[in-house]
């Protein structure tokens, strides 16, 4: 880049938003500007910005110290690291993927690198490690999402597809046609400030308004009031956490009991009511699911049930239910009651009602958009490998080699992993039961881990090589769900060491021999180039008029016309269900289905049912742990990226992560705000600063997930948690054999007062030796 002598703005993007940065002639950030286009930026808008140069950045490639005393010490997080040149830390790596592969096989490295990493098409880490890892003969991949994994497995054989993003009904159609929105796990509007791939307009406050100005009612099912934007004047129903099956299904018998359900819809469109009909009266297995029933599981009154039955019957009505709720114990179900009973109040393929999955869950799902856009794409290119894990399952995976588990109706055995590679993601992040991930993890011959920051991630690896964040080079945004093509321009020099991850797979591509078939002779405009010509040739044969690269890059952005109408979820099958035949065995929704019948599977029945989670308010575990903890995505970042930066420090109570509790579970443990807690159950034991809210119904704690891991006794799985992160007491189960997706909302704990705090030390980077004084 040249170097101009004034202030120069440069535009560039992020998973929530696009905005334009000011730098003056040395270099430094100045302020950020939020894009014209984007009427409620985030107010972490500045988040990058502020954290491109901390000092916690990874100045230069670094190993661990007994791992370059080849003593595999297994003692990752808990040992100084000792900062190497490029080409020493990329030749010890490419020596080990090449013995690994030489002694073990491809099927010993899991590269399912698992994570949000940044926007932009070209720089996204895990695609750049799979490219890699692919010509290197191959890797173990993941499956599914941490995100709506069980929703993702089970709506094929609901609805024969699985695209759960497009399973929303758009805000447009809301409020001009539904009278009635009943929402389970609310609509949290912090959680639209965010898209993968980048949230470019953040409009949905304004659609809140636009809702209660129509007059529209509101319900938020959930254990916290603040679910749901308060413009709305929700009616709050505060059931038990991983109860809402229960009360779908009171609500079910009762349009059942009342002649309210819509027989045409469910004879016409749906397979296998009447099986489902016979557990929900009790004939099958003696016990009616009346409201009587789901008041005693959920503990909401059983009016309140009935009556909400019958306005749901009498209003243009839609369900929604958000993907937090499946993302716990038989998560499954929770998905699968939904659409049944959507589909017996007959509105599926209305426009603005029905159902949704994650209706508000990111940003993007509820507008408007054309179907499959063409979007610049880096080819992954072919895994000969094809072993796969479950993504909630790496941590047994690392535990249990050879062991085997039923999965989607197959068998498949876990590969001895010994080398992981981990970029793009932070695995102390999204795994639950992390004291039994970080046993997992110790097994491990190798890790390597790509990071701009010292955070949890990099210093639990052995070999930390340091990354670019996107202000530091050149890229293009093109989400699914936005109209847009946005540049994203560098705004500034590599900080420190740092390198593309790209460019370090092009490296390490070349060192193995395949630096060609890697690269394929491109550098990072050229690839930028072909990337966006290959697109818009596609988009040109759809009838767009994308311009050619260079006048793109130099406009900075490229609009798609809006779509002529907007799409109605199910309302071509619902108009001619013999024309649009779903892909499910009977072609229509199945709430029976033949084929998981045919699984066995204990935990996943053939058709939607209450299943006890392993832990809940309602369990004998409760009268130990009395609190049910919700770990909901957090308000002032994404996930734990950016945790250091002033607008997530600034939320942090007594240095922890906020833990809220209801007043009188505080009072009865003598607790007040600001007291440092500590939050704890048989799996291990976190440090938070106490937050006492009335918005939380009681026996019910609630924390951001996000802090980075800071346990007490580095590389020790066991050890006390400082900093407030909930997955050191989550569980590591999977959803059922069908998904075995993460259960992370289905976790009691007991809280109590922690007198003596030991100091956060997360931000504090690592203790760095010299290569001579780890001899
Ligand atoms: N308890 C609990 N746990 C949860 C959840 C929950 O609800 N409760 N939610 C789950 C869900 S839905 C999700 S999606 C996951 C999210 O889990 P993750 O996606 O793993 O979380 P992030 O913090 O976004 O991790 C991204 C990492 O990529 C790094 N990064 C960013 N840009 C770059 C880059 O250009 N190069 C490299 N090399 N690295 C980069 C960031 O610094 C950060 O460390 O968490 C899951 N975990
Ligand atoms: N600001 C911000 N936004 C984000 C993210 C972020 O990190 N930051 N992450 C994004 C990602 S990766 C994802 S997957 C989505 C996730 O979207 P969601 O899964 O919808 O988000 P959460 O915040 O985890 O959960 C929403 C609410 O569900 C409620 N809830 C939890 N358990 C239950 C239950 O058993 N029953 C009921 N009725 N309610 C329950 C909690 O009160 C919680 O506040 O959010 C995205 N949006
Ligand atoms: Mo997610």
């Amino acid at each position: 880049m040249d170097a101009p002598r004034t202030n120069r703005t440069v535009q560039t993007a992020s998973h929530w938003g696009v905005y334009h940065v000011e730098v003056d002639a040395r270099g430094q950030v100045v302020r950020t500007m939020p894009f014209k286009s984007d009427p409620h930026p985030p107010s972490y808008l500045a988040s990058l910005p502020e954290t491109v140069r901390s000092p916690l950045r990874i100045a230069q490639p670094c190993v661990r110290a007994g791992y370059l005393q080849r003593e595999r010490t297994r003692n990752r997080g808990g040992e100084p690291f000792v900062p190497v040149g490029w080409d020493e830390a990329l030749d010890l790596i490419a020596h080990e993927l090449q013995r690994v592969k030489d002694e073990h096989g491809n099927e010993a490295i899991y590269g399912g690198s698992y994570g949000w990493a940044s926007a932009g098409r070209l720089h996204h880490s895990p695609s750049v490690l799979k490219r890699f890892l692919g010509l290197h003969g191959g890797y173990v991949d993941k499956r599914g999402n941490h995100s709506f994994g069980a929703a993702l497995q089970i709506a094929p054989y609901i609805l024969g597809r699985s695209d759960i993003t497009e399973m929303v009904v758009p805000w447009a159609d809301v409020v001009a046609s539904a009278e009635l929105v009943v929402m389970f796990g609310g609509a949290s509007l912090k959680n639209t400030q965010i898209d993968a791939g980048g949230a470019v307009a953040h409009e949905s406050p304004d659609w809140f308004r636009r809702a209660a100005a129509a007059g529209i009612r509101f319900v938020n099912v959930s254990p916290s009031r603040q679910d749901l934007c308060a413009d709305v004047k929700a009616d709050w129903i505060a059931l038990r956490p991983n109860t809402d099956v229960a009360l779908m299904l009171g609500i079910a018998h009762t349009l059942e009991k009342e002649g309210l359900c819509d027989r045409e819809f469910l004879a016409r469109y749906c397979e296998g009511y009447a099986r489902f009909e016979a557990y929900l009266s009790g004939r099958s297995d003696g016990h009616p699911k009346d409201a009587r029933w789901a008041s005693r599981i959920t503990e909401v009154p059983v009016e309140v049930i009935e009556s909400l039955a019958r306005t749901m019957a009498t209003s243009r009505t839609l369900v929604t239910t958000s993907w937090s709720i499946q993302r716990a114990d038989h998560g499954e179900q929770p998905v699968w009651m939904t659409i049944t009973l959507a589909a017996m109040l007959g509105q599926i393929g209305l426009p603005g009602r029905g159902f949704s999955l994650g209706f508000g869950a990111v940003n993007g799902t509820t507008k408007p958009h054309h179907d499959g856009l063409p979007r610049p794409t880096l080819p992954l290119g072919p895994n000969p490998v094809k072993t796969y894990v479950p993504v909630g399952r790496v941590g047994d995976v690392l535990l249990r080699p050879g062991a085997t588990i039923e999965y989607d109706g197959k068998t498949i055995t876990y590969p001895k992993t010994r080398l992981l590679y981990s970029i793009g993601g932070n695995p102390f992040h999204h795994n639950g039961n992390l004291n039994r991930f970080l046993e997992g993890w110790q097994r491990l011959d190798t890790v390597i881990v790509h990071e701009p920051w010292w955070n949890p991630a990099a210093r639990h690896a052995d070999i930390v090589l340091p990354a670019t964040t996107t202000m530091e080079r050149n890229d293009i945004l093109a989400q699914e769900y936005t109209p847009f093509w946005i540049a994203m321009k560098q705004v500034i020099e590599p900080v420190g060491q740092a390198r593309n991850d790209f460019d370090i797979m092009a490296s390490l591509a070349s060192r193995l021999g395949f630096g060609h078939a890697y690269t394929q002779g491109r550098d990072e405009m050229g690839w930028l180039a072909h990337m966006y010509e290959q697109a818009r040739a596609q988009a040109q044969a759809l009838g767009f008029e994308p311009p050619d690269f260079q006048a793109f890059w130099d406009e900075g952005t490229y609009e798609f016309p809006p779509p002529s109408e907007s799409k109605v979820l199910l309302g071509d099958f619902r108009r001619d269900p013999a024309a649009h035949r779903l892909a499910t065995p009977s072609g229509r929704i199945e709430i029976y289905s033949s084929t998981i019948a045919g699984y066995h599977y204990a935990d996943c029945p053939a058709h939607p049912a209450w299943l006890e989670p392993a832990e809940w308010l309602g369990s004998p575990a409760a009268s130990r742990f009395p609190l049910h903890l919700l770990s909901n995505q957090p308000t002032p970042r994404l996930h734990s990226q950016h945790d250091h930066a002033p607008a997530s420090r600034r939320t942090k109570v007594s240095g922890r992560e906020a833990l809220a509790l209801h007043p009188d579970d505080a009072r009865s443990r003598g607790l007040v705000p600001g007291d440092v807690v500590r939050v704890f159950n048989e799996r291990g034991a976190f440090l938070a600063g106490l937050v006492v809210v009335d918005h939380l119904r009681p026996g019910v704690a609630q924390i951001s997930t996000g802090a980075w891991f800071d346990p007490a006794e580095g590389g020790r799985p066991g050890s006390l948690e400082k900093h407030g992160n909930p997955n050191v007491v989550t569980l590591d189960r999977g959803t059922s054999q069908l998904a075995q997706s993460t259960v992370v909302q289905t976790v009691l704990v007991q809280v109590e007062k922690c007198d003596s705090p030991p100091p956060v030390t997360a931000f504090d980077p690592p203790q760095l030796a010299a290569r001579s004084s780890c001899r």
